[in-house]
C-alpha cells in the first residue's frame, strides 16, 4: 500500500460532509486528487446495505445483524474501492469507517469491543487508517443541526444516552491512540472549524508526497 488512508468521524451533526468537501478542495489545489467515499456504502452493493441499515423498519434490527451488515458492506467497499485506490498511491478519504462501528455498535448498542476487533481483523487484516479526523460536537449541538437538516434516520432517532456513548467512545479511542487521531472542535462557526483543519491538510499532503 502506497497511498494515504484518511477517515473522517464524529457524532451526528458534526459537519463531516461539509468539511470533507473543504479538505478535498484544499488537496486538489495542491495537486492531489483524493478519492472520496463513505461508509456504510461506497459501492453499489454496499450502498444497498446502507439503505437497510439507515431506513426505519417495522421489525427491530438485531444488534448482531446490524454489526455483521456493517462489516459485510465494509468488506465490499474495502476490496472493491479502498484497497485498489491505495495500491495506486491515492489519498482515500472515507466519511466514516471502523471507528464508527466501535462508537455506534460498541458504545451505542453495547456490543463488546473484542467482538468488533475480531471482525475488524478478519475483514481488514492489518489495514488501518493512517489518519483519523474526529469532528467533535456536544450531543445537543449536533442533534440540533441534524434535525434542522432533514428527517431523522434509524440511528439519528436513538435516545440521548446512545449519542452520549457514541461521542464518549470516539474521544476515548482518540485518547488511547493519539498518533492516529486528530480531534477537532467542530462546535464553532464553520470558518473557525476549517482553520483547525489546516494542519491536518498539511499532514495529509506531507504523507502523500513522502
Ligand atoms: N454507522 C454505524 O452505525 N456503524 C458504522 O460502522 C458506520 C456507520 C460506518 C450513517 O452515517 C449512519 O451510519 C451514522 C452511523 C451509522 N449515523 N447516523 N445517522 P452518515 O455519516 O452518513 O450520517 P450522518 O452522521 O448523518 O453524517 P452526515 O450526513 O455527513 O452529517 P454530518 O456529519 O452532520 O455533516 P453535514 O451534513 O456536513 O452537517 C450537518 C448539518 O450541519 C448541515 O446542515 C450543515 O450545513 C450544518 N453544519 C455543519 N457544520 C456546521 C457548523 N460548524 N456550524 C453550523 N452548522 C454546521
Amino acid at each position: 500500500m502506497t497511498g494515504v488512508f484518511v477517515t473522517l468521524e464524529g457524532p451526528e451533526g458534526a459537519g463531516k460532509s461539509t468539511n470533507l468537501g473543504y479538505v478535498a478542495d484544499a488537496l486538489r489545489r495542491a495537486g492531489c486528487e483524493p478519492l472520496l467515499t463513505r461508509e456504510p456504502g461506497g459501492t453499489p452493493i454496499a450502498e444497498l446495505m446502507r439503505g437497510i441499515l439507515l431506513e426505519h423498519h417495522e421489525e427491530s434490527m438485531d444488534p448482531d445483524a446490524e454489526l455483521l451488515l456493517v462489516f459485510a458492506a465494509r468488506a465490499q467497499h474495502l476490496n472493491r474501492v479502498i484497497k485498489p485506490a491505495l495500491a495506486q498511491g491515492r489519498v482515500v478519504i472515507s466519511d466514516r469507517f471502523t471507528d464508527a462501528t466501535y462508537a455506534y455498535q460498541g458504545g451505542g448498542r453495547g456490543i463488546d469491543a473484542a467482538r468488533i476487533a475480531a471482525l475488524e481483523n478478519w475483514t481488514q487484516g492489518s489495514l488501518r487508517p493512517d489518519l483519523t479526523l474526529v469532528l467533535d460536537v456536544p450531543v445537543e449541538v449536533g442533534m440540533a443541526r441534524a434535525r434542522a437538516r432533514s428527517a431523522l434516520d434509524r440511528f439519528e432517532s436513538e435516545q440521548r444516552a446512545f449519542f452520549d456513548a457514541v461521542r464518549e467512545t470516539y474521544l476515548q479511542r482518540a485518547a488511547e491512540h493519539p498518533a492516529r487521531y486528530r480531534v477537532v472542535d467542530a462546535s464553532g462557526e464553520l470558518d473557525q472549524v476549517q482553520r483547525h483543519l489546516e494542519p491536518v491538510i498539511t499532514q495529509i499532503l506531507e504523507r502523500w508526497r513522502a
